[in-house]
């Protein structure tokens, strides 16, 4: 059997969830076809803090109120390193624009439910084997067995481990940052008032709150390493001495609820659609989490996806064919600065380059113009 719809859709990740909820606004059929259950997509934590503009869409489409009810404002930052700690309330600086932090898992959770109330149509546990951009067709397996699905257009949504951006002939360029993190979760509240980066000679720290109860720290880790070699007391001994609490006040400990390796990559295609294919999010470009700014490339692009799908469908295709065109030079902008962050932030390198990092962290502290790039960067784009 066949499945016909008009906008096929790979992914029931922030950008194929916003890019169904978007279109089906506008009455367009949609089809969602996704690996996971929903019970998986719903609890994977991941990303926390969006953007003035993913805001913005999600507010401007009626997708934002469990982030107006349950996210909270975020405006300062600070930076700890061998010279003591200085905030940054970025608030006050460039744009004057802030982060609003609100759980990627809750913000999916209430665009699946908003897209069914829609009238939306979607696939759990649905594997995507086979992709056709010519036709707009996949094929997947789910437990009924073997499934074929076809749309007008086709969004590849499918995340960075997705099959839609191996259909895409285009080059794909790719950067290690030789840096790897490991992310955890803690069952407790934030330590700090601010994000706080820690810069040390052992390696990066970081911690940001995600909910009232969880919070998120991360440990720069050495190429290779696996969660395995972090036990409980390990993590906590390095979090302390990298950010430096016996200085700055101790941590509130709580049970680590997840660890795992994140290896700091990038990957840009060059053109984002291909045919009837069209990739938005991570399947379009990979991003370190060292900005955070992967769901909220993910949310813009599907907004921008959303509207030239419309106007095509309406006999507008010129939106369509400036797709990649329109999205690149902000998926450029964002990874440049991902990659300032990177630098700022991990100790490797000579002796030269350590003290270029302490003389930056020194202009961020003293220079108002540093501070006033920092900021429009940080939460803009
Ligand atoms: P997703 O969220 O990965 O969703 C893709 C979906 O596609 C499904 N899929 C398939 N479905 C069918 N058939 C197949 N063959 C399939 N293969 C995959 C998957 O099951 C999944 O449901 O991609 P999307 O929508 O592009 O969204 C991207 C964001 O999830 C990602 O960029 C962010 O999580 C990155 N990120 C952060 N971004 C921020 O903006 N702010 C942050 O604070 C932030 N923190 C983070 C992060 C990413 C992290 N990790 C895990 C790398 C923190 C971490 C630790």
């Amino acid at each position: 059997m066949v499945d016909h719809t008009t906008v096929l859709i790979a992914g029931a990740g922030p950008a194929g969830l916003v890019l169904a909820n978007l279109l089906r606004a506008q009455g367009i059929d949609t089809l969602v076809v996704e690996r996971a259950t929903r019970e998986q997509v719903q609890t994977r934590a991941r990303a926390g803090f969006l953007g003035p503009n993913s805001a913005r869409v999600l507010t401007e489409h009626g997708l934002g109120a469990g982030m107006l009810h349950k996210g909270w404002s975020h405006g300062v930052c600070a930076f700890r390193g061998e010279d003591g700690e200085f905030e940054l309330d970025y608030s006050r600086l460039g744009t004057g624009e802030v982060h609003t932090v609100y759980p990627q898992q809750d913000l999916v959770t209430d665009l699946v439910a908003e897209y069914l109330a829609r009238g939306g149509d979607i696939r759990f546990g649905a594997t995507i084997t086979g992709v056709d951009p010519h036709t707009a067709t996949v094929r997947y397996r789910d437990e009924r067995g073997e499934g074929v699905a076809t749309g007008r257009f086709l969004a590849g949504c499918d995340g960075s481990n997705g099959v839609t951006r191996h259909a895409v002939p285009a080059r794909r360029l790719r950067q290690d940052h030789g840096v790897s993190w490991l992310a955890v979760l803690v069952g407790a509240p934030q330590s700090m008032a601010a994000v706080t980066y820690a810069v040390h000679d052992d390696g990066f720290a970081g911690h940001m709150a995600r909910s009232p109860e969880v919070t998120r720290y991360y440990l720069q880790v050495p190429p290779g390493d696996e969660p395995g070699r972090w036990p409980d007391d390990r993590i906590w001994a390095a979090l302390d001495d990298r950010l430096r609490t016996g200085a700055f006040g101790q941590l509130k400990r709580g049970p680590v609820l997840e660890r795992r390796i994140v290896r700091l990559r990038s990957e840009v295609g060059e053109t984002f659609q291909h045919d009837r294919l069209f990739l938005a999010g991570d399947a379009a470009s990979l991003i370190s989490p060292s900005a955070a700014k992967g769901a909220n490339l993910a949310i813009l692009e599907a907004e921008v996806l959303a509207t030239a799908f419309t106007a095509a469908l309406r006999g507008d295709e010129r939106p369509l064919a400036a797709y990649s065109r329109t999205c690149l030079p902000r998926v450029w902008r964002a990874q440049e600065f991902s990659r300032w962050m990177i630098d700022l932030l991990h100790p490797h390198g000579d002796d030269f380059q350590r003290a270029l990092r302490r003389a930056r962290l020194h202009s961020l502290r003293d220079c108002r113009a540093h501070q006033n790039f920092f900021a429009e960067h940080y939460v803009g784009i």
